[in-house]
């Protein structure tokens, strides 16, 4: 017979695969509890069993009304219990010390958790990327084998919570504050990632992957992840957010009201400046404003712009396409206050 079923079973019934430095602790902890219990248990459950017979009420037997005393024996039920259960919370809270306290040079990544997903939010300020796994496009977190990883994690909305079962580490996601967590991945591949806390309707469709990849790799998606794109356009409006212009311009349908002005339909006009001149909103008037935003003011925006200078922190191609970007606002409909 070729069909063993505890080998059909046992990966569903018993531990998922462990994949980080906790795992061994939580299991073997786990599993020596487990033990403890099934021998109390079935010595005791016997004994019951044989008592209840040996000692039933039946013709002629009277048992005796005093209840025995035997100190050696009292000594060791109470001794030997006791030396187990100090030894089960030292072990717990041995364990529970290790996962709270973060160790120093760690991988940080920024966690957050909303109705109904997860985003990811890498050191050098790159997104996860997304895989379609089954039916379902899902965020993958790349993380390095071998490193310490620090999640900070937010909440957006409700009470969440951030749960990878190969690592054994669980820990809540609040909304209005940080919540932190750590662990070290030990093996390669794809694990799950699950909401565990019930956050609504959607809450078992909050599923995520976490890819554990060599140093190597991990490089590599790190900079896949502050990539790019090649189309001018398409990279003008990913600066725009990423470079966080967003917070004060509004551009087409989004972006903050912020304290700049609209994009939106300002290509080609001429723009009054604050010190009474009009100047051309074209291409040089455009890269000055983002590489020294005080020398042309815009009138009626104060001459001490809240806006910092971006010198040295864009390229000429980003300004490129950021331009490109600004550009093809030039007939939006001006921003709905
Ligand atoms: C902190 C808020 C803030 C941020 C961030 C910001 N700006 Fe500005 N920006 C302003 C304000 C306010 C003005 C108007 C005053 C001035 O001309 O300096 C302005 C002016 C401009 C102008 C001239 C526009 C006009 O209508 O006269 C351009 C172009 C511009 N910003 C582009 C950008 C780009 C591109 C980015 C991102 C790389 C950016 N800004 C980030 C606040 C901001
Ligand atoms: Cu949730």
């Amino acid at each position: 017979m070729n069909f063993v079923l505890a080998d059909k079973v046992a990966p569903y019934a018993w531990f998922p695969e462990g994949a980080s430095s906790f795992a061994p602790q939580v299991d073997n902890l786990f599993t020596a509890i487990l033990w403890i219990c099934i021998l109390f248990f079935v010595p005791i459950v016997i004994l019951m069993g044989y008592f209840m017979w040996a000692f039933r009420e039946r013709p002629g037997y009277r048992g005796s009304p005093e209840a025995l005393h035997n100190t050696p024996l009292e000594i060791t039920w109470t001794v030997i219990p006791t030396a187990i259960a100090v030894w089960v919370f030292w072990e717990g809270a041995m364990g529970y010390l290790d996962m709270a306290r973060i160790p120093k040079g760690t991988v940080d990544v920024n966690v957050t958790a909303m109705k109904w997903k997860w985003a990811f939010k890498y050191e050098n300020g790159g997104e996860n990327g997304f895989e379609k796994i089954g039916k379902t496009e899902l965020p993958v977190l790349v993380l390095p084998v071998d490193r310490d990883v620090k999640l900070i994690m937010r909440s957006d909305d409700v009470l969440h919570s951030f749960y990878v079962p190969a690592f054994r580490a669980k820990r809540d996601v609040v909304p209005g504050r940080y919540n932190y967590m750590w662990f070290r991945p030990t093996k390669l591949g794809t694990f799950d990632i699950f909401c565990t806390e019930y956050c609504g309707d959607n809450h078992s469709q909050m599923i995520a992957k976490v890819k554990v990849v060599t140093e190597a790799e991990y490089q590599q998606a790190l900079a896949k992840a502050i990539e790019e794109p090649e189309d001018p356009l398409e990279r003008g409006k990913l600066l725009y957010k990423r470079l966080g212009c967003s917070t004060c311009h509004y551009a087409g349908e989004d972006g903050a009201n912020g304290p700049g002005p609209s994009y939106n339909g300002s290509w080609g006009k001429q723009v009054s400046l604050e010190n009474g001149q009009e100047v051309a909103f074209d291409e040089n008037y455009v890269r000055e404003s983002i590489l020294n935003p005080a020398a042309k003011a815009r009138k009626g925006y104060g001459s001490a712009s809240p806006m910092n200078s971006y010198a040295g922190r864009v390229k000429d191609e980003q300004i490129d396409a950021l331009i490109t970007f600004i550009k093809s606002l030039e007939s939006a409909p001006p921003k709905a206050k």
